[in-house]
């Protein structure tokens, strides 16, 4: 059975991959300076020149990029090709308004599609598999990145993108799907409508699952691979760098190896900006090496990890990355979509509410829950029961519109939300996602 998808890469030495890694990065960065006007007078105001960086030891000069400039520069300023050499967009989950889109060459998606191939090869899938993609397809980069892979693996491909969870269960029955691709919450569910329609594991063929996207512990782990009869792999992405696949777990299960030949990783001090050592717990940065329409130079993810080089012993070389430990923003995952609070605020204020408001975020039955908390003014504290409860339901749509999903909205009597007398607590978080 192939082991590796690309094995000269996946067990490279760590000279070879840094030899690697240099040559591109030194073209990647002339290419964004040329390209990108953006990003070049960021490194003219740093004083900062292409050929100051020889290799991924001088990256350090180079100036971050945020999601605020990727949110800034919406929607072609980041790119660094003529739109004709494009091919396909992809966009982040949840946010409306100005959303991150990511543009791609046929290029940029077969580097991408590669990455997702190594994810599946690392499970055990070759061209005898049954791939079940039940991430979401369309914009989010879940469906379309695994599909990919699935096919650059030979895996007959059953695209179900997310949802209709009964057909999911009898596709998966009778073509026989040995490997299940969906967000862990999804998995979770899955597992549960299984056994209320009487089906056992056993009466499945999956061996593996991959499941990312958001959070998930090593609890859920254990209960999702019980409920499916399967072994459960994690896997990172996201759009801004590519989707699904910048980083995937073998079968070791200790981290997530990074395909580095094409994102370069480092761990920054998330207030101070300065890069911290093999080990360290801080923010992830990464730089794309060989992407042609959107490429990004350190992007800070917000995501809190540590990166390892320790030897693994399923033979791969790339270096590895914790499950990420939390965020360094407010940003929020719930069912798989990303939340910021600020999102819910502007909704209020736009429909006349106060800004005195709590958000809990909760998971039963493996599934989020989001329940808002708005504080009523005292003229609207005067309207009847029944009138409230049309106001909720509407402020309840409202917010649907802006975050793609459904809060349970309860409007409370004035002055009942506890005042901070420091920052302000807005979100309560029960999940307990990371260990
Ligand atoms: O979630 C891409 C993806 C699709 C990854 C399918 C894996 C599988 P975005 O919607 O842009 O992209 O969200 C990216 O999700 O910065 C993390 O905070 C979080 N995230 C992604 N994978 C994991 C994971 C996709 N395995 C954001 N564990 C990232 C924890 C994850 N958080």
């Amino acid at each position: 059975m192939k082991k590796y998808f690309q094995p000269e890469i996946e067990t490279a030495s760590l000279e070879d991959m840094r030899a690697l890694q240099n040559e591109k990065l030194v073209k990647q960065v002339k290419h964004v300076y040329e390209n990108v006007e953006y990003y070049r007078n960021l490194m003219d105001e740093k004083g900062v020149k292409p050929e100051d960086i020889k290799g991924v030891e001088d990256l350090h000069k180079l100036p971050f990029l945020t999601k605020a400039d990727l949110r800034e520069a919406y929607p072609y300023g980041l790119l660094a090709t003529d739109l004709k050499n494009c091919v396909r967009i992809q966009s982040t989950s949840g946010t409306t308004g100005k959303r991150v889109v990511a543009f791609y060459t046929q290029g940029d998606v077969d580097l991408w599609e590669d990455c997702c191939a190594r994810a599946i090869t690392a499970v055990g899938g070759t061209n005898e598999d049954v791939c079940q993609v039940a991430y979401g397809y369309g914009l989010f980069t879940g469906g379309a990145g695994m599909n990919g892979g699935s096919h650059k693996v030979g895996c007959l491909t059953l695209p179900m993108s997310s949802g209709n969870t009964e057909r999911q269960i009898q596709f998966m029955r009778d073509l026989h799907a040995t490997i299940l691709c969906c967000t862990p919450s999804y998995a979770a569910y899955i597992g549960e409508s299984i056994k209320d329609m009487g089906v056992k594991p056993e009466d499945l063929d999956l061996k593996a699952g991959i499941f990312g996207a958001e959070p998930w512990t090593e609890e859920m782990r254990r209960d999702i691979e019980k409920s499916l009869g399967l072994k459960a792999y994690d896997i990172y992405g996201l759009t801004e760098t590519s989707g699904p696949g910048v980083a995937f777990e073998c079968e070791a299960q200790k981290g997530m190896h990074i395909n580095e030949d094409h994102f370069y990783a480092e761990i920054i001090d998330p207030e101070t900006g300065e890069v911290l050592p093999e080990g360290s717990k801080g923010e992830l940065v990464f730089t794309s090496l060989d992407k042609e329409a959107f490429p990004l130079l350190r992007y800070r993810t917000r995501d809190i990890c540590v990166l390892s080089r320790e030897k693994c012993s399923c033979g791969r070389t790339l270096i590895k990355m914790s499950k990420p430990m939390g965020r360094s923003d407010d940003m929020l995952i719930i069912r798989g979509v990303n939340v910021f609070p600020s999102q819910i605020e502007t909704v209020l204020i736009k429909e006349g509410y106060s800004s005195n408001y709590l958000i809990e975020v909760d998971r039963e039955n493996n599934t989020d829950t989001l329940d808002v908390y708005v504080e009523l003014n005292p003229e609207q504290f005067s309207d009847t029961v029944k009138s409230l409860t049309a106001m909720e339901k509407a402020l309840a749509n409202a917010m649907k519109i802006m975050l793609g999903i459904n809060p349970k909205v309860h409007l409370v009597a004035p002055k009942t939300i506890t005042r901070s007398e420091g920052k302000a607590v807005r979100v309560i978080d029960k999940r307990k996602l990371h260990d």
